[in-house]
């Protein structure tokens, strides 16, 4: 072989080797960007702002998000009295009456007692809990559960058409069926 045809050879081998490399490169780069998107696909967020009621002046702002299964809630509130509140879902995304009470009682899809969430006697799947207002009134609640979802088929998961409901005393978690939290001084329907 003359020299000069070695070369090429040698130089050409070399060049596909690298174009293979870039190649799959490119697929690589390509694979992780549609794995972002179907990430992201995956991701539901729904927003609502809470309405005072019973004659209260609690606003605020309740989004939801789903992401892998995990339902979060974060709820901002203002105007609140100082100290503990509960937070609960109700049955029916309608907040149309002055009390709040349009919106039923508490979402309990699986017929289980009114108790603390994760309690062993039971909770409902509404049983957020309580929370603690600071001195201005303000407050910020955070919660998340594999237990909900936004929009699925499951009935037993499903927030979408309940309400979201804080009142103004504490949930005891063991009266029943409401944990006797008092008047109901915001409301939200969670409406897809
Ligand atoms: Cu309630």
């Amino acid at each position: 072989m003359p020299m000069a045809l070695i070369l090429l050879t040698a130089f050409s081998c070399k060049q596909v080797k690298k174009e293979t490399e870039e190649v799959s490169e490119e697929m690589e780069e390509m694979v992780d960007e549609a794995k972002e998107m179907v990430e992201e696909v995956n991701v539901e967020t729904i927003n609502f702002q809470m309405e005072p009621k019973s004659g209260s002046t609690v606003t605020g702002d309740v989004t939801f998000t789903e992401e892998n299964g995990v339902v979060k809630m974060k709820a901002m509130l203002t105007g609140l009295t100082e100290g503990e509140h509960a937070i609960h879902i109700h049955e029916k995304a309608d907040c149309s009456s002055d009390d709040g009470k349009s919106t039923g009682g508490h979402w309990n899809p699986t017929g289980q007692p009114h108790g603390k969430w994760g309690a062993e006697e039971g909770y409902h799947r509404g049983d957020i809990g309580n929370f603690t207002a600071d001195a201005e009134g303000n407050a910020t609640v955070e919660f998340e559960t594999d237990q909900w979802c936004i929009g699925c088929e499951d009935e037993t998961k499903n927030i979408v058409g309940k309400a979201v409901i804080v009142h103004q005393g504490v949930d005891d978690f063991t009266s029943q069926p409401s944990g006797a939290a008092g008047a109901r001084v915001s409301c939200t329907g969670i409406i897809q």
